[in-house]
């Protein structure tokens, strides 16, 4: 009785419910007359003993893929061709009584499960894997030579000045540290930019690149409804997420042709031209994720010629400035390029590669406006957008930046590392082509490897040899067949390099 007791409420209030809600639910029908107390017991009891039952059949089916959550909560579990009814159990004239049923049905059996994250989900699967060989070539994450998490040398220092100098742990503006805001717009556009000096740029700290893309992806949602943001063809995956979750339309431009294992340069113009007149074209600055094409220099002229003649807004994405060609200033050209000719633009930064930040979140959201006055007003949005997702940003990694900026040894330093870094990735990419034209006797061309640049190498293998790879080989990539250059060393490209030709001619 005690547990009887104990889930059945007397007081049932019928509020207007949701479907849904209604089906979640269970109610039974009990005696609530105090004269005929045993037989209510009796009568509870039995309805108990009906209500576990069907419960149970309940969540057997859930769990049973033949049959889908839908369908169980419609309120109707189907066993062969019966079906039996779930929902109220009554008896005339007495009051209703709701059961909570959490012993064995809970209130989310109608969340499905999430697929594992394409490229996070990658490091999951790699972890369970006991294998002495594997290799991890999912995510876009730096190691040594001897394949180890790294922590540059300018990040410890910046953190024991930190340390030394006591700093509290006070919230920050909800648009984040202004030191480190001025030393991002500084290192993004070129601290001698005009555009900083006329305060036409709205900058706040954002959480790394993805939060930062996130907020933006909010102020198009508010301020352009039904905007289109074009994303190329392919693109990182998170990108489509990001607008997906904001409510704002996206499609695709076109950007890697197969058959050259280069740029589609007609077929992307064509496609920025096709848009409509003052659609967002999203634009990865430098190293683009997951191809490693960039546009050249004068391409990226063609591009801002047509993205000017249709009134469209750039949107560039910079999670890797400095990490692709180890000069900050290198991979800042295109973004650079853009606001030169005095557009508008909006450019999402991120400090997880080039500074190896990635667990702290540290970031920006920049928007070049054609106006101080514009940008102002830019700036109280985002930050109006900010307060209720976030509220303020997080203080460590924002510090670190701009001590290692605002410190001319370490910033010397911190270019230094970039370029290590930068060049071990080089060092690889170039051992891992020798390694495959060697070993591959069939003459195909793989070149393309070092034409690409970047963390990433996009290898063309497809999903079943990409499926390979992971199942014969141990060596964990996106299914997109992009590896992970900074997750390899100069010991392992032999091996990865049998794992590629296998892979390649011996699984269609
Ligand atoms: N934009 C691009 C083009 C990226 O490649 C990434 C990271 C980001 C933004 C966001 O990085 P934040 O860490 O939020 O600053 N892409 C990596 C990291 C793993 C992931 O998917 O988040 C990658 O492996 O593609």
């Amino acid at each position: 009785m005690s547990i009887l007791s104990s889930t059945l409420s007397s007081n049932y209030s019928p509020q207007p419910r949701s479907t849904q809600e209604h089906h979640r639910d269970l109610y039974i029908s009990v005696d609530s007359n105090a004269a005929s107390h045993s037989r209510a017991h009796r009568r509870q009891f039995l309805l108990f003993q009906m209500a576990s039952t069907m419960l149970s059949l309940a969540s057997a089916s859930a769990s049973a893929s033949s049959l889908s959550m839908h369908d169980t909560l419609k309120g109707k579990v189907k066993i062969g061709s019966n079906s039996l009814s779930t929902g109220f159990v009554k008896t005339k004239s007495f009051g209703r009584v709701s059961m909570s049923v959490a012993a064995n049905v809970s209130r989310f059996e109608g969340i499905t499960m999430a697929p594992p994250d394409p490229i996070l989900g990658v490091s999951e699967a790699f972890r369970a894997d006991t294998n002495d060989m594997k290799l991890n070539l999912g995510v876009g994450a730096y190691r040594t030579e001897e394949l180890q998490p790294y922590v540059l040398d300018v990040v410890k220092k910046a953190e024991n000045l930190m340390l030394q100098r006591g700093e509290n742990k006070e919230y920050l503006p909800i648009e984040g540290l202004a030191a480190f805001n001025k030393a991002t717009a500084e290192l993004l556009f070129g601290a001698d930019n005009p555009l900083l000096k006329e305060q036409r740029v709205a900058t706040v700290q954002g959480l790394s690149g993805t939060g930062s893309l996130r907020l933006a992806a909010a102020l198009i949602e508010r301020y352009f409804p039904g905007a289109k943001v074009l994303i190329s063809s392919p693109t990182w995956g998170n990108h489509k997420n990001i607008f997906n979750d904001a409510r704002v339309p996206w499609s695709e431009y076109r950007y890697y042709d197969p058959k050259t294992v280069g740029l589609d340069f007609e077929g992307m113009i064509a496609d920025i031209k096709d848009a409509p007149e003052g659609s967002f074209i999203l634009l990865h600055g430098c190293a683009h994720n997951p191809t490693g094409i960039d546009p050249t220099p004068d391409q990226w002229e063609k591009i801002a010629d047509v993205i000017q003649e249709k009134n469209h807004i750039p949107f560039f994405d910079v999670a890797y400035q400095g990490f692709a060609s180890g000069s900050l200033d290198t991979d800042a050209a295109s973004v650079r390029l853009f606001a030169a000719r005095g557009m508008e633009l909006f450019v999402a930064q991120s400090y997880s590669k080039n500074l190896g930040l990635y667990a702290e979140r540290i970031g920006a959201m920049n928007v070049v406006c054609s106006s101080a006055d514009a940008a102002v007003r830019v700036k109280s949005q985002l930050k109006r957008l900010a307060r209720p997702m976030y509220s303020n940003p997080p203080i460590h990694g924002a510090k670190i930046v701009a001590n290692v900026v605002g410190d001319p040894t370490l910033f010397k330093e911190w270019k230094a590392e970039m370029e290590m870094m930068a060049g071990r990735i080089k060092n690889v990419r170039q051992k891992l082509f020798d390694s495959l034209s060697a070993k591959d006797k069939s003459g195909k061309d793989w070149s393309f490897i070092l034409k690409q640049i970047g963390m990433f190498s996009f290898t063309g293998l497809n999903k079943a040899q990409s499926e390979n790879m992971t199942n014969k080989w141990h060596v964990y990539l996106t299914k997109d067949g992009r590896i992970s250059l900074a997750g390899l060393s100069l010991a392992k490209c032999e091996y990865l390099a049998d794992a590629i030709i296998d892979s390649f001619h011996n699984v269609s």
